[in-house]
């Protein structure tokens, strides 16, 4: 049976099992780790224990020395080949293998390639480095100190730790607004690092093929065609001469958008040893050295009227962006998306300001289900309207109804100068009232707290920012691309299309199918979508900020369109009429006044294949393509409430319920939408209530396991009740907007509010996630936990 059949899912959009689903449930699948070639070999990664040191010496020849190791290489041996450093996508620079000094605990140092994985891992061991132990800075609190250690002396002149100072917004008005507003409300926020944590590690098996000069790597990546660029870049070699084929990918959330120095030791270890070399992390060099996010130390500002009309928003940051400024954050300032830190509120003024600083921890300032910083800005102003509701003593949910957008205001220009394309926000919360049953919850509560029970109830509203590509914008942020997309029928009627962007469990395979068969009226099931191969697919930025629908999925659809538009020609030529009088219906040009007289596109797809059928100066077969450039980013939004429980014993929290409506325009797969919905969170339970990378004062590296950096799992989630209201999105060809990280965004400020009305008889005013129960206890025995750092 087939996909469509099985589920009855109608042509086009609606809900359909995921098409790739058949092989994963089988085990057929192929990920970094069944790439087998030929002769290929072995890479392990030797990485430093010390969080900063200096390198004093390596000693490799007992390495070298062993009987199934081919190739050690260094910083010494890169640097000679002018490839020790490699630039980062926030021009910065990082070291690929370290030369001169370590700078955070796991960082890469030297690389073996042996005949199998066990005597490469086994060759570390005999790798001697000698190092000068530093001090460590682990604080991004005091990284700016005069007398903290200077992290990146490698750069010419560098005398701090301050990596950039980035603004947005009115200064001079908001502190205005802030000076004449009634009521003003402050406070510390930290939003800690957390890391994306996929199932399949990260990975690259490269081969340089001597005879023919081109390199293939496959590799967990994102971005496939973007980092065929950067190698092309960096290594100088021919772009024309790689091939970067991103297979199937188990999961990635963000954590699969750098290039990590693993795939450029791969990269390198091919072209020394003239074989394929393969290298794939484990758990722990996962965890602790790959792509962190969050890491936002922020004093939040929130200014109303004394009836509650909220005038104003402001924040100072400080940007924990570890030891190279983050390697996936492909902007020119790290704090980009940040910009949209006014949220979904009709504020005056807002002003922000963003201190980015180096520590000795892993590259961080990266991305994971993120949206780039605007979960942090979520997170931030969502607090911020809960504690001045608890200032004014007001109810939440009022107070966010009273301010929100309201639909009439659309397109509407936010106070740092973004365009928000569409949205009816008050809809979106009164439907998460209604399935929360909010004002019998508040009775509940009330009840419980007379009896000494610590229920919980928190409200979150998000607006999101995805789609990256515009120059709207995205000038601002230093990048703007357009992403191609190619459709073509088969003389048969069945199609191929072939898309830049690249699914990592999102489902391409089934939605990206769903976009061509409502257009063309062809089966998904009879459409193959084909991504993650450069030589195969064209240019485009790769899946990220929950772009893929926002400007690929635009991509296909016009592709699609032009096909159709194509398809009339033929069809006019075939029925002897202009195509002027042909009308469209799913799947076939007729004959308008005439319904039986038409064409199916199966027939037209092959009469264009034929010259005996295709009229003299018609082109010939049916295939369009699209290089889309999208003219703004996509605004989705959505209103989370969750329900939480406190022992007020021990400080556990039970999620109770958690509502979640998202509107993210047209959905293409209901089904898929609401899977990604879940997913998010699942993940915004992890870090509001147990995730977190925590580091010791020498820069100890705490969560390098799943012993001790903890993800949720289906006991610590209730289940989920989803809603939706479809709030096209006006510039995008079929109204869609981007979904994959809304709830990841949305949700961790839900449960944080909860939490804190969970509290509210303590008088606790806020606690920083993740609310372990320890953070909970101590919150409540007014002795706030620094969830960040193993101190007191
Ligand atoms: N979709 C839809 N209708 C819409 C919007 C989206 O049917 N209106 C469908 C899309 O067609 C796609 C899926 O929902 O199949 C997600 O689409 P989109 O919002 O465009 O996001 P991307 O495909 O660009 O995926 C990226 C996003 C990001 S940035 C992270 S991080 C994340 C996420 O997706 N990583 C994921 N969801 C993930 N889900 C899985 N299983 N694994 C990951 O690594
Ligand atoms: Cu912010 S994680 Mo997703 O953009 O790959």
């Amino acid at each position: 049976m087939t996909a469509v059949e099985e589920h009855g899912a109608p042509m086009g959009f609606g809900p359909m099992h995921r098409k790739e689903d058949a092989r994963f449930i089988r085990g057929r699948g192929t990920y970094i780790d069944d790439v087998q070639l030929p002769g290929m070999l072995h890479g392990a990664v030797l990485r430093s224990p010390l969080a900063h040191a200096r390198i004093v010496s390596i000693d490799t020849r007992a390495a070298e020395a062993h009987p199934k190791v081919r190739a050690v290489i260094t910083g010494q041996t890169l640097d000679g080949l002018g490839l020790a450093w490699m630039p980062t996508l926030s021009y910065d620079t990082q070291a690929v293998l370290a030369t001169d000094k370590v700078r955070f605990q796991g960082q890469e140092v030297a690389f073996v390639i042996a005949e199998d994985r066990y005597a490469a891992r086994d060759a570390l061991a005999l790798i001697d480095v000698e190092y000068e132990p530093l001090p460590a800075v682990v604080d991004a609190l005091k990284a700016l100190d005069p007398d903290a250690p200077v992290i990146r002396d490698d750069k010419d002149g560098k005398s701090d730790n301050r990596i950039f100072d980035w603004e947005s917004g009115d200064k001079a008005r908001t502190d205005e607004v802030f000076a004449q507003a009634d009521v003003v409300v402050e406070q510390d926020l930290l939003y800690p690092r957390v890391h994306p944590a996929p199932l399949e590690t990260c990975g690259a098996v490269a081969d340089m093929n001597p005879a023919t000069g081109k390199l293939t790597v496959w590799e967990t990546s994102q971005a496939p065609h973007a980092h065929r660029t950067v190698y092309a870049m960096v290594a100088g070699l021919p772009e024309q001469k790689i091939r970067v084929i991103s297979p199937d990918i188990g999961g990635g959330f963000g954590n699969k958008v750098p290039i990590y120095p693993g795939y450029v030791c791969a990269v390198v270890g091919s072209i020394v040893t003239g074989k394929p070399v393969k290298w794939v992390e484990d758990r722990a060099e996962n965890l602790m050295s790959t792509s962190f996010a969050r890491d936002y130390h922020m004093r939040g500002g929130i200014a109303s009227t004394k009836d509650g009309k909220i005038l104003g928003v402001r924040v100072e940051v400080i940007a924990d962006h570890g030891a190279f400024n983050g390697t996936a954050q492909p902007t020119k300032f790290p704090a980009g998306f940040f910009h949209v830190f006014t949220g979904s509120y009709d504020l005056r003024a807002a002003h922000c300001h963003v201190t980015g600083v180096y520590t000795n921890k892993a590259p961080g300032g990266v991305a994971y289900a993120c949206s780039f910083r605007v979960t942090e800005a979520v997170y931030l102003v969502e607090r911020m309207v809960d504690l001045l509701a608890r200032e004014l003593d007001v109810d939440p949910g009022e107070l966010r109804m009273k301010n929100l957008l309201r639909p009439e205001q659309f397109p509407y220009t936010c106070a740092t100068g973004w365009e928000y394309d569409s949205g009816d926000y008050p809809a979106a919360l009164q439907l998460a009232m209604d399935i929360a049953g909010y004002p019998e919850l508040r009775a509940e509560q009330q009840r419980r707290r007379e009896r000494g029970e610590l229920m919980g109830i928190g409200i979150s509203f998000f607006t999101e920012a995805v789609g990256a590509g515009p120059r709207k914008h995205m000038d601002i942020l230093g990048l703007g691309m357009a992403d191609g997309a190619e459709v073509r029928v088969h003389p048969t009627g069945k199609a191929v299309v072939r898309i830049s962007v690249q699914t990592q469990g999102q489902g391409h395979e089934t939605t990206f199918a769903q976009i061509v068969s409502d257009q063309l009226g062809i089966s998904p099931d009879d459409i193959e979508v084909v991504h993650g191969d450069t030589d195969q697919t064209p240019f485009g930025l790769g899946t990220y900020g929950s772009r893929s629908t926002p400007v690929s999925g635009a991509a296909v659809a016009v592709a699609a369109q032009r096909v159709r538009e194509r398809a009339k020609v033929v069809a006019s030529a075939m029925l002897e009429v202009s195509p002027d009088d042909l009308e469209w219906e799913s799947g076939r040009w007729f004959v308008r006044g005439d319904p039986e007289a038409g064409r199916t596109i199966g027939e037209i797809a092959l009469a264009a294949h034929s010259t005996l059928e295709l009229p003299e100066g018609v082109e010939g077969h049916l295939d369009a393509s699209c290089v889309y450039n999208p003219p703004n980013l996509t605004f989705p939004f959505g209103a989370y409430i969750c329900v939480v429980d406190v022992d007020g014993e021990t400080g556990k929290v039970a999620v109770r319920r958690l509502v979640a409506v998202d509107d993210c325009g047209v959905r293409i797969n209901p089904m898929i939408v609401e899977g990604q919905v879940h997913g998010g969170l699942a993940e915004g339970v992890g870090m509001a209530l147990m995730q977190v990378m925590a580091f010791d004062e020498e820069g100890n590296n705490l969560g390098g396991s799943f012993m001790d950096y903890l993800l949720p799992t289906s006991v610590e989630c209730p289940s989920w009740e989803l809603g939706a209201t479809v709030t096209p999105s006006p510039h995008h060809p079929i109204g869609a907007k981007g979904v994959g990280e809304s709830a990841t965004v949305g949700s961790p400020a839900a449960v944080v509010n909860a939490v804190l009305d969970a509290l509210k008889p303590y008088g606790v005013r806020h606690a920083d996630m993740p609310l372990t129960p320890a953070a909970v206890w101590r919150a409540m025995q007014g002795r706030p936990l620094r969830t960040d750092l193993a101190i007191g």
